[in-house]
């Protein structure tokens, strides 16, 4: 009996250890011309779990690349930053808008207008240093 408890409260553990995503929401992808090179998407990132999180990168598999940006004006320039990493600290929130950050996705490898879906994969990395991949679907949108 000692030992089935013990089992019990050690499987209670690790269900509470199981990593929890931060919830993403208002997620979409900027529809652009088919000739367009670069695309934005844009997600409102929202920590309510009790870890401390870093934003680490993002990839695409219908895109030869993804970063995630910062627009940022530079003597009246708008110039686009690479955002190594962004904190994401627990009960915290990652904004991204147009005007702002985003996640550039670039070389893309088919069209995408209003009405499709693309597969976008966001790179959390813990306070171990253990990274955690979020796969989601980026609406496409006109605005
Ligand atoms: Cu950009």
């Amino acid at each position: 009996m000692k030992i089935l408890t013990y089992m019990l409260l050690s499987l209670t553990t690790s269900i509470v250890m199981a990593f929890e995503f931060p919830k993403a929401d208002n997620l979409w992808l900027r529809e652009a011309p088919p000739t367009a090179r670069m695309l934005a998407a844009y997600a409102t990132i929202e920590n309510n779990t009790s870890e401390d999180l870093r934003l680490v990168g993002a990839y695409a598999p219908d895109f030869g690349m993804a970063e995630i940006h910062k627009t940022i004006e530079v003597n009246g320039l708008l110039k686009m930053r690479e955002q190594k990493e962004l904190a994401l600290p627990a009960e915290s929130t990652i904004v991204m808008q147009p005007g702002g950050l985003h996640i550039m996705l670039m070389m893309p490898k088919a069209k995408f207008k209003a009405g499709d879906e693309a597969r976008i994969c966001l790179i959390y990395q813990d306070t171990k240093g253990k990274e955690h991949v979020q796969h989601l679907d980026f609406p496409v949108k006109k605005q």
